[in-house]
């Protein structure tokens, strides 16, 4: 793909995702229907409209591209040359009680030997107006409302003393008694640590130098895809909590991301 044909598919998404987040955004104040589709797991009425809405934009533009996304729904085709990993509402435990921390995240991504590498990503912060949007080799950007897109770059700081870290708790209980013990180290040893309940937001919050690292030992690859471009492209570095390369899992992966200069110890 060339730089024209890939700064056309970034605004492709960028676009998507902010007509997205607008429609979530209308329908916040509204009464919700929420199910619960798995242990400590919503859906909202909101998700599944939100994600047709991404859907139907994408497949009439590109018929051929696949799908992978959080909400379950067996007519779209799952491979193709692109994969659009998408997560319509990211915080919908917030959003069904109104606690204004969410987004909307997409990923146009490239099929790779266990997994994907993602080329345009967004995220988009409905309740501030934020658009975080990467493309691969291009670079990442916050753009404020109709304001000039600024390059993104994540933090300087090296010692975890400093460091302003963020995660979210798991809904497995295996996964939330093994996140403890970090947590405990990290709390003595950190500046403080955040937990905003959308993980999406919060790694882009990393490569936008809010956040100097995120952690998080179960997410879902539509959780993460988009994060992972924009950290990429800041500067930042992803790696499991060992320390090795992401391994894909539809069915969960643990996942920190952070500006690449903190030596975090996660025991
Ligand atoms: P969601 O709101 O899109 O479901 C909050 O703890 C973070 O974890 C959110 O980003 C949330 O995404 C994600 N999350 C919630 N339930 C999850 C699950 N069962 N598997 C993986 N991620 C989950
Ligand atoms: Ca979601």
């Amino acid at each position: 793909m060339d730089v024209v044909e890939l700064n056309q598919l970034r605004m492709v998404v960028a676009e998507t995702t902010v007509s997205a987040g607008k429609l979530a955004r209308e329908m916040w104040s509204q009464p919700r229907q929420i199910s619960q589709k798995g242990f400590r797991d919503l859906v909202t009425d909101a998700d599944i409209a939100t994600q047709q809405h991404i859907t139907e934009k994408i497949q009439a533009l590109y018929p051929d591209h696949g799908f992978l996304t959080e909400e379950e729904d067996s007519t779209l085709p799952e491979d193709g040359p692109i994969i659009w990993i998408i997560d319509p509402i990211d915080g919908t435990t917030n959003y069904s009680r109104q606690v204004p921390e969410f987004c909307v995240s997409i990923a146009a991504c490239q099929p790779v030997a266990n997994g994907y590498q993602p080329i345009a990503a967004a995220i988009y912060d409905p309740m501030r107006d934020e658009l975080f949007s990467a493309a691969k080799g291009q670079g990442a950007t916050l753009q404020n409302g109709t304001g000039t897109p600024r390059p993104l770059q994540v933090s300087t700081v090296e010692n975890t003393t400093e460091a302003v870290l963020a995660l979210d708790w798991s809904s497995s209980a295996d996964a939330r008694r093994s996140i403890l013990p970090m947590v405990t180290d990290l709390m003595r040893d950190s500046f403080t640590i955040r937990a905003i309940g959308t993980a999406a937001l919060a790694m882009a919050w990393v490569a936008a130098g809010r956040f100097d690292a995120y952690l998080n030992l179960r997410l879902r690859p539509w959780d993460i895809a988009a994060a992972l471009l924009l950290v990429q492209e800041s500067g930042g570095a992803a790696a499991d909590t060992n320390g090795a390369p992401l391994v894909w899992d539809v069915k969960g992966m643990s996942c920190v991301m952070s500006n690449g200069r903190l030596a975090l110890k996660l025991e």
